[in-house]
């Protein structure tokens, strides 16, 4: 039963009422909905790899990849394709069915390292899983190069609304976020495009950056729900924790507003019971990073997940099933 129209022309004061709706009622009502559009007994596992870390010039200041600062991480260049290749098996074979790579560049330029990516599309394609890629900027032959290859969809999150995004990022802008997303789309890659919660944002600027993606032509079909991770050397390192409760609040306005989309429980998750978890898939989440690994970070591992899969009577969901997450 589909009778909830999907809508592209939600108000900001229409995204605000639902996002300071009482929390249970909330929950209940993304609940609702989620039942109406997805196969709630199924979750989205993927997994994620660094195919390149560090040493990156944009200055986006959550990210210890980021070369001006001084974090502690394991800077690498690309790795070989082999080892690439064995990471995305050993995944596949623990029930992920999306790979993501990742790597810390500001765009996708014409070179060698570009063509060693799409060798990597294609190997992983042939792994029979979905591939996702989040490189930085692209242009449109860029992405069309890569939707030749398999890219099954593309990660380039907006992180925060227009009117926070200069307090976080200087060395690109919005508008060039929405380029990407754009160029993304036309080479007919699946968009995945979300953000990032305790920026040392506002309530607003949650509820404006949800406008933004909820307005945009066509709902990206994965939208990631990010909690920061405080990384020491990043300018954001002393920001208090994200309330797990704002999680729940954003996820369950993200199903409300972009009912078809996979939303995803991303950053956040190595910090959270299994009952914080279930609550966010009660409201609305649907897929999560699986994995001992974010990019640079520490997230649940593959055993711990199945056991809460089991626990909570969950499955793996499918490799390119498509029928709810066209979106229109
Ligand atoms: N360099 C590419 C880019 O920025 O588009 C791709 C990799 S970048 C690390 C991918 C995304 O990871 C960022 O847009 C951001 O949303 C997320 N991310 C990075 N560091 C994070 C942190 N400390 N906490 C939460 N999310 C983070
Ligand atoms: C997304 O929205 N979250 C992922 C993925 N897309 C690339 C990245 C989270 C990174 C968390 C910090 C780290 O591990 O470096
Ligand atoms: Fe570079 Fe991406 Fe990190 Fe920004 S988020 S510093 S672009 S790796």
């Amino acid at each position: 039963m589909q009778d909830v129209q999907i809508r592209h022309d939600w108000t900001l004061e229409e995204i605000k009422a639902i996002y300071n709706t009482p929390l249970l009622e909330l929950v209940y009502r993304a609940a609702t909905i989620h039942r109406q559009y997805q196969d709630t007994a199924e979750v989205q596992v993927c997994t994620l790899l660094s195919i390149k870390t560090g040493g990156c010039p944009e200055d986006c200041a959550y990210c210890p990849q980021a070369a001006r600062y001084n974090t502690d991480i394991n800077v690498h260049g690309l790795l070989k394709k082999e080892d690439v290749m064995s990471y995305a098996q050993k995944a596949k074979d623990a029930g992920s069915t999306r790979f993501c790579m990742g790597a810390a560049w500001r765009e996708v330029r014409d070179n060698r390292d570009f063509d060693r990516v799409i060798e990597m599309v294609k190997g992983v394609n042939e792994l029979g899983m979905e591939v996702c890629c989040t490189l930085g900027m692209l242009n449109e032959e860029q992405a069309k190069k890569l939707a030749d290859a398999g890219l099954f969809a593309y990660n380039h999150n907006l992180d925060t609304s227009r009117e926070h995004y200069e307090e976080i990022i200087t060395t690109r802008t919005y508008d060039d976020r929405l380029q990407t997303l754009d160029n993304v789309r036309k080479a007919g890659v699946s968009v995945c495009c979300g953000g990032i919660i305790g920026l040392g944002e506002s309530h607003e600027d949650r509820i404006a950056m949800l406008y933004t993606l909820s307005s945009l032509p066509a709902h990206p079909e994965s939208v990631p729900i990010n909690a920061l991770t405080r990384i020491k050397g990043t300018p954001l390192e002393h920001l208090p924790k994200v309330e797990f409760w704002d999680m729940v609040r954003m996820i369950a306005t993200t199903r409300i507003l972009m009912p078809k989309a996979m939303v995803r429980l991303s950053a956040g998750r190595a910090e959270m019971s299994m009952s914080d978890q279930a609550l966010c898939f009660m409201a609305g989440a649907n897929s999560i990073f699986t994995g001992e690994k974010l990019l640079t970070t520490g997230n649940p591992s593959f055993e711990e997940d199945h056991m809460m899969f089991e626990l909570l009577g969950l499955k793996a969901r499918e490799a390119f099933k498509t029928e709810a997450a066209s979106c229109c």
